[in-house]
């Protein structure tokens, strides 16, 4: 096997062990619960069922008297969510509230998050996908100790049978006979023998339980990309080939837009990470979507696939793509208006000013501080005009901006907004849902209806933009920031180490 191919197999490995985004589990939101503005993080736990740890920040000074948070699964056949539990301040910061969430099932959640204070009381919902990652490994030290206190409850028992059948009936101080002994020998094989038959099926009740919760571990929906040659340029088909897409549809609900388009396709070229594109393949029927390949520069391609299922499960898939040549036409007219690529060479500036492409200029406004594992990332960008001047922000897609984030070795894949890491899509389904909703596709067809008002939201007349997010393993990084200003879609390119938290 080749070098590259060998980090091919290191990426479908790294995809297989993924959550919901691409190694990044935890969930970051920002937004309004009433009329409090929040940060909201969920610490994923990795196992389900298990114990999600959430903390909201006030990010405007308000007379608070008490935050509620409560996790709801999407489905509303499930049972009654229990009453909220009150999240406790955080001692030495009176803006941070945390509480410990039960996620049971495997699935999406939404967590209502409730606000209270001298402003009335305020909701917000944030979506978080409840899934498996890693399995806990038995501790050794706790495996030995039990394994002692197994061993002394066995001999106790055995030595308990013994006795009973040797000595029980026995007039005190009198000596059993041999006839006695010989009972109580065979009692104790016999006791013996239960025993260890009692082990045995422990054994393998265990290992079926542990078989059963390795088939549960999340993975992604498996895809395949391939590329073909057309007259007006290439064209990309991206299939879901996962088996259990068609097969189990209890576990799969249908597929919903968000931001307007089923599925939001990022190809990153493999290697140098020198070449970037935001496609929005079409459905061609309910596997296959298809996208015209914008002018990339030939090369293996990452691709990853965000979608979003009815019921709120949002994930990102993951393939790769060899594309041989480049199309001849420059621009091929039938992709869709929302999509964008950027190409360019080598390393970028850690704090650089990253010119975009009609002139203006997108500035990382981050102090000098070094960028660490798991706390807050200073993802702050200003973008000007080539007068210097702040530039006008139009709504993409519905959103000021939006964030693509990678390690350079295609372990983390994260594409975030102002709003955070949510899916837009996945909150509105929420938002929507009612307790009637348990017919296929009936909410994914109101939300389409909904979809239609997109584009008012996200305009920014100051050129500011940022993002809540912590980076969630240490290493090199590459950030895509893409805006819309003056009706084009410029992207901004960044580079940025991170460090392990000490
Ligand atoms: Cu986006």
């Amino acid at each position: 096997m080749t070098g590259r191919g060998l980090r091919l197999g290191a990426l479908v490995g790294i995809a297989l062990v993924a959550s919901a985004h691409v190694g990044s589990p935890d969930t970051y939101f920002e937004g309004a619960a009433g009329a409090y503005p929040v940060r909201v993080i969920v610490r994923n736990p990795g196992v389900v069922p298990g114990l999600a740890q959430i903390t909201v920040r006030l990010l405007a000074p308000r007379a608070i008297r008490r935050v509620l948070v409560l996790p709801v699964f999407w489905d509303p056949r499930t049972a009654a969510p229990p009453p909220p539990d009150v999240a406790v301040p955080v001692s030495g910061d009176s803006t941070l509230y945390s509480a410990a969430l039960w996620l049971m099932s495997a699935g999406a959640y939404s967590v209502r998050v409730t606000v209270e204070g001298d402003a009335g009381s305020g909701t917000t919902l944030v979506p978080v996908m409840a899934v498996a990652t890693r399995r806990l490994a038995l501790e050794k030290p706790l495996g030995a100790a039990l394994l002692a206190l197994g061993a002394f409850l066995c001999v106790g028992a055995l030595t308990i049978v013994g006795a009973a059948v040797r000595e029980s009936g026995l007039e005190p101080g009198a000596e059993p006979d041999r006839r006695r002994r010989l009972r109580s020998r065979i009692a104790i094989s016999v006791g013996a023998l239960v025993l260890a038959l009692a082990l045995l099926g422990g054994r393998a009740w265990w290992n079926a339980v542990d078989a059963a919760y390795r088939s549960g571990l999340y993975q992604p929906l498996h895809a395949a990309a391939t590329v073909r040659a057309t007259a007006t340029g290439n064209v990309l088909r991206f299939a879901i080939d996962d088996s259990s897409w068609a097969t189990r549809q209890r576990q799969w609900t249908p597929l919903i837009p968000d931001h307007g388009h089923l599925m939001h396709l990022f190809l990153v070229r493999d290697g140098g990470l020198d070449a970037f594109a935001h496609l929005h393949p079409l459905p061609v029927d309910s596997t296959t979507f298809e996208s015209t390949l914008p002018p990339l520069p030939v090369g293996t391609y990452r691709l990853y696939a965000d979608i979003v299922h009815e019921s709120g499960f949002a994930q990102t898939l993951v393939a790769t793509l060899d594309l041989p040549s480049s199309p001849v036409s420059p621009l091929p007219a039938s992709g869709d208006a929302d999509d964008a690529w950027w190409s360019g060479d080598g390393r970028r500036e850690p704090r650089g000013v990253a010119p975009l492409a009609d002139g203006s200029t997108m500035t990382w406004a981050r102090a000098d501080t070094p960028i660490v594992v798991d706390r807050a990332a200073p993802l702050r960008f200003l973008v000007r005009t080539p007068g210097g001047k702040p530039a006008a922000l139009e709504p993409y897609m519905g959103m000021a901006a939006h964030a693509m984030i990678t390690r350079d070795d295609g372990a983390v894949f994260v594409h975030l907004h102002p709003a955070g890491t949510i899916s837009v899509a996945a909150q509105e389904t929420f938002i929507v849902r009612q307790p009637g909703d348990t017919v296929r596709g009936e909410l994914g067809k109101r939300l389409g209806a909904m979809e239609m008002g997109i584009g008012e939201r996200g305009a920014v007349a100051s050129g500011e933009i940022s993002f809540p997010y912590a980076f969630p393993q240490p290493g090199h990084y590459r950030l895509w920031v893409q805006v819309r200003h003056n009706h084009r879609i410029e992207t901004g390119v960044f580079d940025a180490d991170v460090s392990a938290a000490r």
